[in-house]
């Protein structure tokens, strides 16, 4: 099963797996393109770099295997992540055939399968840190395990460093254990970044210690409909010992309807005609008390989430309420900006940008803030949503030397009905033109699905102890 791969996933390692039978190897190697339909490798997914699939077949048995570390293994019984990575194998391998006591009379065969060593063999383990984009996921693997195991080699690592999935937690407060099952899932499905839209126009689940009035006004229920700091490092830890990334978004100037509840002056009020119409715009970007707002707020956010980068946002800023408001049209005179309410935008966006850059964050911005050529950080990463375009707008970000994330094919909330999952497995990220900045096209061009809300069939695991509510 390829969860097994998994336990290793942010060390370098070599799995090795002791049995009593001669190897039959056949010769399905993967260079072909994959199509539609049967498969030789079963239900193998995501499919390995490479595979060699043996006729010889082990049996498995829940009564004598385990998962240990190998004794030329650079990490080990200190390793909290490994230790609880075997626990969680182990349950998920044997606790329904436990359950159903199918291994208590059985005694072990020699041919069984017994045992399961891990050799860690990368110098600098990560086990009591945050995984990162350089970190090494790659592994080899002898030894495959189904009910039966067929003697499998698998050498893998992954084409892409960046495989995001985006929750969003604003539209549809999610409780922390369907986010964990999620986790769980892109575990399974190794994707190793949760991109958390935690909050936008319709509420603000995020408890901020520093701001506890936005969640207070801001949220669906202010008490049952947060997520509090020891929620979020909860979260963050179970990621963790999978591997996962966790990147939150707090995304201004627009999107940001929820946080006006709480924090007064922070949106534009609109105008209709000479007086204010009572509802609210984007952020005020000419308002200093905004800037010392934000910069205290990303001050927090940056203590929180302990990932390098932080999502900025900036999509989709709507220019009407600015273009309604007479003070903010004063303000365009003065800062020569004309009538292109872009240069507004930019504006703001540059100014929280030299606050981010104040702290050691790194940040990522939706791709509206490049194309309005914003200036940004060298390490800035674009993240490419829009569907119109999509090679142009490659090109353009990877010439100008950004790292960048493509979402546009898979925007999954948005269903046309029908097989919609083709053309998300269809999508080829790196069918731009142009030259890539660098030969480690996982570095350079990571891939980001994203997911917002929705019933999109991945594997679902059956998580011991996480539940799906009905
Ligand atoms: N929510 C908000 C979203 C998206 C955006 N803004 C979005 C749409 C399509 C894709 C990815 C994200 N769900 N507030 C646009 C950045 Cl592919």
């Amino acid at each position: 099963m390829f969860a097994t791969l998994k336990f290793a996933a942010l060390l370098l390692a070599v799995v090795v797996c002791w049995a009593t039978q001669d190897y039959d190897y056949n010769d399905a190697e993967i260079d072909e393109e994959p199509t539609l339909g049967d498969s030789p490798y079963g239900s193998l997914w995501p499919l390995p770099q490479k595979v060699k699939i043996s006729t010889v077949v082990f049996k498995l048995s829940g009564a004598s295997f385990h998962i240990f570390d190998a004794k030329e293994s650079s990490s080990g019984a200190s390793c909290r992540l490994l230790q609880n990575a075997y626990r969680r194998y182990d349950e998920y391998i044997f606790t329904s055939s436990r359950k159903q006591g199918q291994n208590k009379s059985k005694k072990a065969l020699a041919s069984d399968m017994s045992e399961l060593q891990v050799w860690i063999t990368s110098a600098d383990s990560e086990c009591d840190s945050y995984p990162s984009v350089t970190s090494d996921e790659s592994c080899e693997f002898t030894g495959m395990v189904f009910k039966s195991i067929n003697r499998t080699d698998i050498h893998d690592f992954p084409r892409f460093a960046h495989r995001g999935l985006l929750l969003d937690t604003s539209r549809h407060f999610l409780p922390i254990k369907v986010i964990l099952a999620n986790l769980e899932a892109m575990a399974w499905n190794k994707f190793n970044v949760f991109h958390w839209h935690i909050v936008d126009d319709p509420s603000f689940p995020y408890l901020s210690r520093t701001f506890p009035q936005l969640s207070q006004h801001g949220a669906y229920h202010p008490y049952t409909h947060v997520y509090t700091p020891s929620d979020v490092k909860m979260i963050i830890e179970f990621a963790r010992l999978r591997g996962i990334r966790v990147v939150p978004e707090f995304d201004t100037p627009g999107h940001t309807q929820s946080w006006g509840k709480g924090q007064k002056d922070l949106l534009t009020p609109c105008y209709s005609g000479a007086s204010p119409s009572g509802s609210f715009g984007p952020v005020n970007p000419m308002l200093n008390t905004t800037y010392d707002f934000m910069s205290m707020f990303f001050k927090e956010v940056n203590t929180v989430f302990p990932d390098a980068y932080v999502h900025l946002g900036g999509d989709e800023v709507d220019f009407s309420c600015w273009k309604s408001n007479p003070d903010i049209q004063k303000f365009m005179e003065q800062q020569g900006f004309g009538m292109d309410y872009s240069k507004l935008e930019s504006f703001y966006i540059q100014r929280l940008l030299d606050i981010i850059t104040t702290t050691n964050k790194g940040y990522m911005i939706w791709q509206e803030v490049f194309d309005n050529g914003v200036k940004l950080k060298s390490d800035t990463v674009v993240h490419v949503w829009m569907g119109n375009k999509v090679e142009e707008e490659l090109q353009k970000v990877t010439e100008a030397g950004f790292t960048t994330i493509l979402s546009a094919p898979w925007y999954l909330d948005y269903i046309s009905y029908g097989q919609d999952w083709q053309k998300f497995y269809r999508a080829e990220p790196l069918s731009f033109k142009g030259q890539l900045a660098s030969s480690d096209e996982s570095i350079k061009t990571p891939t980001c699905v994203k997911y917002i809300y929705g019933n999109f069939p991945v594997f679902w695991p059956n998580t011991p102890g996480l539940k799906m509510p009905k």
